[in-house]
């Protein structure tokens, strides 16, 4: 569907189509354990969140050049461009590079060079969000963020993801107080596959002003009164939450559930080259199995620019 809207959630990492993965494999000099790219689509049936985290982790290693990064983005944002996305906000994983080798200004300049030039090559605006892997520690997501000092004006806002359960959003309350004092704005995955008390966590002490899924929050009546009370977005991911699990299948997504309860609920595509769809594959998906009608998907569309990290006068423009 090719309504106007603003994609926020969106792994940069999670669009790497095989295609290019084979392609970046070849110029770099890099062995992938795989024949094809039908070989490593078949590769891409997951059991929970983690069995995916092992093979999106593995695939950057074919990630290495400020080009590679510029390309990544690039061909992310036609994509999402065709699918009528007007405004991103991109998430990157800056430790699963660095551990690599691979020097976080390397990442950050190379994702920058895409999208400084997106406005005009794909009319879209974005913004970049800088992710701490949760189930690396607490003192490694603060000397991630000390060497993202020098680049902090090309990033508006920080954010929390990988293994959830196990990992709660209380140990990363040092590095958010550090981003909140630098002047960035805040999210954090949360009750996707950890329970509703994280969603609340990432609230009341990371002070996060929108919650990654969120999904999980359903199953405590007082949690949703209050997100629904102070309208805080919540970025979906229905196509996500199939392929890991986290809900059967299309038809049971609590998605209408969440809309009639009031909540801020925006729809995005999290991984689209592993989950099986961009943000336009995303809003046919939901209108086609679950029971939403006309104006239900323009309301989250509409949602997406409300939520966004975009001023006023921006948000006029993107929609
Ligand atoms: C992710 Cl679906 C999902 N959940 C948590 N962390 C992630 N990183 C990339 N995709
Ligand atoms: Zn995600």
């Amino acid at each position: 569907m090719s309504i106007p809207k603003a994609e926020l959630h969106l792994h940069i990492e999670g669009t790497l189509e095989p295609e290019l993965a084979f392609a970046l494999a070849e110029r770099n000099g890099v062995d992938l354990p795989y024949a094809s790219t039908e070989e490593l689509r078949q590769a891409y049936s997951f059991s929970d969140l983690q069995s995916f985290l092992d093979l999106y982790y593995a695939l950057m290693a074919v990630l290495r050049t400020e080009q590679d990064f510029a390309d990544l983005a690039d061909a992310y944002l036609a994509r999402a461009a065709a699918q009528g996305v007007r405004h991103a906000e991109v998430f990157f994983d800056p430790q699963a590079h660095t551990a690599r080798g691979v020097p976080l200004g390397t990442v950050v300049e190379g994702l920058a060079r895409a999208l400084d030039r997106a406005p005009e090559r794909h009319g879209v605006s974005t913004r970049l969000i800088m992710c701490f892997l949760r189930d690396e520690s607490a003192e490694s997501a603060l000397e991630t963020f000390e060497a993202a000092r020098p680049h902090l004006h090309r990033i508006s806002a920080v954010g929390l993801d990988s293994a959830e359960v196990g990992h709660p959003p209380s140990k990363f309350r040092a590095v958010y107080e550090a981003a909140a004092a630098a002047g960035l704005r805040r999210v954090a995955h949360a009750g996707e596959e950890g329970p509703p008390a994280y969603v609340r966590e990432a609230l009341d002490v990371l002070g996060v002003e929108r919650i990654d899924h969120g999904i999980r929050s359903m199953e405590d009546p007082d949690l949703v009164a209050r997100l629904v009370r102070d309208q805080v977005p919540l970025t979906v991911c229905p196509l996500s939450n199939v392929r890991l699990r986290c809900v059967d299948t299309l038809a049971d997504h609590p998605l209408p559930a969440m809309l009639d309860a009031g909540l801020m609920v925006t729809l995005n595509s999290d991984d689209p080259a592993y989950f099986g769809g961009y943000a336009g594959d995303t809003f046919d998906a939901v209108a086609g199995a679950l029971p939403l009608g006309e104006d239900d998907l323009r309301r989250l569309a509409r949602n997406s620019f409300l939520a966004a990290f975009l001023d006023d006068d921006e948000e006029l423009r993107a929609r």
